[in-house]
């Protein structure tokens, strides 16, 4: 079986379990689980922010960040088709009493001029605009990576009106080893940012929110309210410090398997595919034969993808998918008649 559905689906290798198994452990809750701390440090030292948190899941991380960043009846700036739009179940209202103003990107990248012409002024009718949250890399954009110069723009838009900025870096060192640009750079540019162990990274479990100090210990209080206080979490953490520590150059393979697969995908009569938006590990593309039929069909033959609806699937790459693999994969993909 090939598993192209996400890159979460990955297991830990025997050499992460046994970091994990080996791991010294602590009560958390007491703040005394060595590993975990060890991990918040090491994120401290990646992000250059003062302070980090880890928590169970990106989602955690995305909504303890806006939590601690807004207050009630204000509103938050995010890209429509975003994780924190799409995916988080109405989270900003269900847990932060916030509105959304969704704004729709290019390849995941909103404009920052049109950031700034959503703010809303101060009216007697609006509620107060209070953060503005971006996705690198953006996940149903295809993987895209945030350029540098534009989160620069939007964080200088932030600034200028008292917004914060929070970035969900989930696929952060996806982005990172693509451009170049290193994730302290990254998160130089922004005020918290989370991101997530248990993605292309291969741990089973864990994100991390970092930001100032003041921010981390109100998300740490939102945390324990969200029944994410979690206590001898050193097993775990030490997973993501395996991988923090040894999976980052590696993501590079699965770029380049995504693109050569993409590419070869891209030949077949029902596969309409924009190139540009394979930049990381993801391939989003359209289809003109039923989207349903072509997953189960695969599926039939070994190769297990996800569909969008009708006419949009999503395949993942990551460290469970070799080269030869992805090459299989394509050759299945070749046996579905036009
Ligand atoms: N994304 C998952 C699904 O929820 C869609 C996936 O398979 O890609 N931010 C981004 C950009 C994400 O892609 C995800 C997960 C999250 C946040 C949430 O992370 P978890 O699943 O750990 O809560």
């Amino acid at each position: 079986m090939i598993d192209l559905r996400s890159d979460t689906v990955t297991k830990p290798s025997p050499e992460m379990r046994e970091a994990m198994a080996n791991a010294e452990v602590g009560d958390d809750v007491w703040g005394d689980d060595p590993t975990v701390n060890l991990l918040q440090d090491k994120c401290k030292e990646l992000t250059g922010k003062p302070a980090a948190l880890f928590v169970t899941s990106g989602c955690m991380g995305n909504q303890l960040a806006i939590k601690s960043h807004t207050n009630p009846a204000e509103e938050v700036i995010a890209e429509w088709d975003s994780h924190i739009v799409k995916y988080e179940i109405a989270g900003p209202s269900f847990i932060s009493g916030v509105q959304v103003m969704p704004l729709k990107g290019t390849h995941g990248v909103m404009d920052a001029g049109e950031i700034e012409a959503h703010i809303r002024p101060d009216w007697y009718h609006y509620p107060k605009t209070s953060l503005v949250c971006i996705e690198n890399t953006h996940n149903r954009a295809g993987g895209t990576v945030y350029p540098l110069n534009e989160i620069k723009s939007v964080s200088k838009v932030c600034r200028n009106n008292n917004l914060k900025l929070h970035l969900d870096g989930a696929r952060i060192f996806n982005a990172s080893v693509e451009s170049g640009v290193s994730v302290k750079e990254y998160a130089s540019q922004v005020d918290s940012i989370t991101f997530c162990f248990s993605k292309g990274l291969g741990a089973p479990i864990g994100s991390i929110l970092c930001g100032d100090e003041e921010f981390i210990t109100r998300a740490h209080k939102y945390r324990k309210i969200l029944g994410g206080g979690m206590r001898q979490a050193g097993i775990i953490a030490a997973g993501a410090l395996y991988a923090v520590e040894n999976n980052v150059t590696r993501l590079m393979e699965d770029h380049k398997n995504a693109k050569h697969f993409a590419e070869e995908i891209s030949k077949l009569p029902y596969v309409v595919i924009d190139m540009e938006s394979v930049q990381t590990n993801i391939v989003i593309f359209n289809t003109t034969k039923d989207a349903n039929r072509i997953r189960e069909v695969l599926e039939g033959k070994g190769v297990v993808v996800t569909n969008d609806g009708k006419d949009k699937m999503r395949v993942v790459f990551h460290m469970d998918v070799s080269a030869e693999q992805t090459d299989q994969a394509i050759e299945i993909f070749k046996t579905l008649k036009a």
